[in-house]
């Protein structure tokens, strides 16, 4: 049967691989490269098929700016399917915006160092995989610096994001509490996504108007780092986002050190490492919670609300044995039912929790394998093995799909799984797992 599945999500993979060297994450809904995808996409080829994740990989880093930055889509042809493209989006307004890639002028979570790392892990031919790491680990690095350079405002080692799209998660209930702080114009557009997928499972027009909103604000300025922080509506800390940066931090220590040589970059990073986990431990933890939280830096306060994301600081050095624990049975009470697949994209004991709607409560793969990695990182193979279980069934038992309703019993549809269909990330995970 695993092999099966396993024939099945390479064929989704091979069939989303496009001939610009790059991997789009499911057809008709998202016919670009997105950043954290690839990153996702590249560990699934790297089990068989090592030139299309070195590719993937390459291809992404090739679109990084003159400062660093790596966008969150790249915009390698030309199609209007997708609802907001390059022309909305102008990344030529920054002047470090790389001429030769036309993307947005925001990124997503860091996830290239531990990426690396574990293409390093799987690649059979180690000299082969590490010359490849010693021709883009700079990159990544690069990165690194950028987001500490210009983004950790107080420097305190946690780097914002300004927008929704940046955190991954992009219709978390987490950002309701800053909605109501802003009231954009009514924009008139075209959708484009519901037309690919019911809109019941995805995230509303008003929604959307926010988002244009605070992209038309970053334009405004050219997309300047320091502007943003200054003028942007929606200016957070994320636990996810900064949980990647540290555990990919730890990885390019550790490449850097295999590689050799190379003492200052690795003193750096450590210096900015012991930063940001403190950051992570004194302002995103939440005693009364048991979870990280996200701090909003435009109201100067945590956003006390419990998502998947506050357990994935797990994947990292982040949570000492205490907290690792205190993170565990919170995940357990809330989001561990008899009744419920792990993991919930949001707290389902809350009002806000809606089991169908994109990141509003059901499970997605990317977070699951993150959650699974760290969980046996800090000893707890059970509830590892649980969640690996959980997803591999979800896939099993529904297909492909973006994301899934967490609810073993599920009222309001036969299949359960939800989005996109024949979705990258899905079948490059569960290729990782099954193997
Ligand atoms: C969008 C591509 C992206 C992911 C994001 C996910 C979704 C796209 O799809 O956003 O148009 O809203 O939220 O995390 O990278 O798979």
């Amino acid at each position: 049967m695993s092999e099966e599945l396993l024939a099945k999500a390479k064929k989704v993979l091979n069939d989303n691989y496009q001939d610009g060297g790059f991997t789009i994450p499911s057809k008709g809904l998202y016919p670009f490269q997105w950043k954290w995808d690839s990153g996702f996409i590249a560990l699934g080829f790297a089990h068989y098929d090592v030139a299309k994740a070195k590719k993937e990989v390459e291809t992404i880093l090739n679109a990084q700016w003159g400062n660093g930055f790596i966008p969150h889509i790249v915009f390698h042809t030309e199609t209007d399917t997708y609802f907001p493209g390059k022309d909305f989006h102008e990344s030529s307004l920054h002047p470090k915006s790389s001429k030769e890639y036309p993307s947005t002028g925001m990124t997503q979570p860091p996830v290239f160092g531990f990426i690396l790392e574990h293409l390093y892990r799987i690649a059979e031919d180690k000299n082969d995989m590490l010359a490849f790491i010693e021709k883009h680990i700079d990159k990544v690095f690069n990165n690194h610096m950028y987001f500490y350079e210009n983004r950790d405002i107080h420097k305190e080692g946690l780097v914002y994001i300004y927008h929704n799209w940046e955190s991954g998660t992009d219709n978390s209930p987490i950002w309701d509490d800053i909605w109501k702080t802003m009231n954009p114009p009514e924009y008139t557009f075209e959708r484009r996504d519901t037309t690919h997928v019911d809109a019941a499972q995805r995230p509303t027009k008003r929604e959307y108007d926010h988002y244009l909103y605070i992209i038309d604000i970053a334009k405004k300025y050219n997309y300047d780092d320091k502007a943003i922080a200054e003028h942007s509506p929606f200016l957070v800390q994320d636990p996810l986002f900064n949980t990647m940066l540290i555990q990919s931090n730890a990885s390019l220590i550790r490449l850097y050190e295999l590689l050799g040589g190379n003492e200052d970059i690795t003193a750096l990073l450590r210096e900015k490492q012991a930063l940001s986990i403190s950051g992570m431990n004194t302002k995103l933890f939440n005693e009364d919670l048991g979870a990280y939280v996200h701090y909003d830096l435009r109201q100067g306060k945590q956003l006390p609300y419990i998502c998947s994301s506050s357990f994935t600081p797990l994947y990292s050095e982040v949570p000492d044995a205490i907290k690792a624990e205190r993170l565990v049975s919170t995940m357990l009470e809330r989001f561990g039912g008899e009744d419920k697949y792990l993991c919930a994209s949001f707290d389902p004991t809350h009002e806000r929790f809606n089991p169908r709607k994109y990141w509003r409560g059901p499970v997605w793969i990317n977070v699951n394998w993150m959650l699974y990695q760290g969980l046996k990182n800090h000893g707890y193979n059970e509830l590892a093995s649980r969640i690996k279980n959980d997803s591999i069934e979800l896939v099993k038992q529904n297909g492909f799909f973006e994301y899934f309703d967490a609810r073993k019993e599920n009222p309001d549809a036969e299949n359960s799984g939800y989005g996109g269909d024949n979705f990258s990330w899905t079948a490059a995970l569960l290729i990782d797992f099954l193997l």
